[in-house]
């Protein structure tokens, strides 16, 4: 990977709310273009293009209703046109990374992953680092609500349906001992037994309480710094509502603001980042278009931006 500064950043919108049931993170796109991401990086110096939107049906005109669709003995809504959607955006990240550029994906609730993170991956061992409250390691047969946000990352490690396993190419796209989850506080059960079973690594709250957020992103760095490219995958919901109420499914006692910027900050010096997914904003929950805001400045964090 050449310096950053030598990498043109490509903005992707993936205004998709298939994979969740609350309406609204499909508007995350417009919402993060409004609080000025392009204009933001540019200042820093960056060559910044947006490549527009991927399609994204609406749920009232996708073949499938609300209704869980029963799969395997399991539950998944919208799972034809989520399917859909991820193999377009995984052949637009492979694009990317082909060209050299440093994609940021913009959601739209996490559900995307499963095409970001597979497209970057396409012809190279891939790290994955994921910020969330959540594990999004469900998969149908243990989810309780079949909602597919929060099933990409089991599918990811080649776990679940193949369906969503087998988007853009057949079978896993990260090997699961190069994962980390940083801010978990809202786990399932089924969830709890499957991390452990593939050695996920994972942080949670009361680990970053307890030890401080600076030595777990120093030991994640570490995890994955071997690797040749790093995903990061941040849903804004691993923040604290009090710093970012505009989410799709907001957990308290989350990261403050300090603490992301600082994860950020760390894993920007790392300089082993290669894209980014910002998902899960909900400007209608949101205050102004404060979560939007904040997740451009802790883009702009990732990407270099420092205090002195
Ligand atoms: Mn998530």
């Amino acid at each position: 990977m050449p310096p950053l500064h030598d990498v043109a950043v490509r903005i992707l919108g993936v205004p998709m709310d298939l994979g969740q049931q609350r309406r609204g993170v499909d508007m995350g796109p417009s919402a993060l273009r409004y609080a000025g991401l392009q204009a933001r990086l540019r200042r820093m110096g960056f060559e910044v293009e947006d490549g527009g939107n991927i399609d994204v049906p609406a749920p009232e005109e996708t073949a499938e209703d609300e209704a869980v669709q029963d799969i395997n003995g399991g539950r998944a809504r919208h799972l034809q046109a989520v399917r859909a959607v991820c193999a377009a955006i995984y052949e637009a990240a492979e694009r990317c990374v082909a060209d050299n550029q440093f994609p940021i994906f913009l959601g739209g609730d996490h559900s995307i992953a499963l095409g970001t993170v597979g497209g970057v991956s396409a012809t190279t061992t891939t790290g994955v680092i994921w910020i969330d409250a959540h594990a999004d390691f469900n998969t149908p047969n243990t989810s309780p609500s079949g909602n597919l946000h929060g099933m990409p990352l089991s599918h990811l490690v080649g776990l679940g349906i193949p369906e969503l396993r087998d988007v853009g190419r057949p079978g896993a796209k990260v090997d699961p001992h190069h994962v980390a989850l940083i801010g978990l506080r809202n786990v399932d059960r089924g969830e709890r037994q499957l991390l452990r079973e593939m050695g996920i690594r994972a942080y949670t709250m009361r680990d970053i309480d307890e030890r401080g957020l600076a030595a777990i992103a120093r030991e994640t760095i570490i995890h994955v710094a071997g690797l040749p490219r790093v995903h990061v995958s941040l849903d804004m919901d691993s923040l604290d509502p009090r710093v970012a109420p505009g989410v799709g499914t907001p957990v308290q006692g989350g990261l403050n603001y300090r603490e992301a910027h600082l994860l950020m900050e760390m894993l920007s010096e790392s300089r082993k980042i290669t894209s980014l997914d910002i998902v899960e904003i909900n400007p209608i929950l949101d205050n102004g278009n404060q979560t939007a805001e904040l997740a451009v400045e802790l883009a702009a964090s990732l990407l270099g931006a420092k205090i002195l």
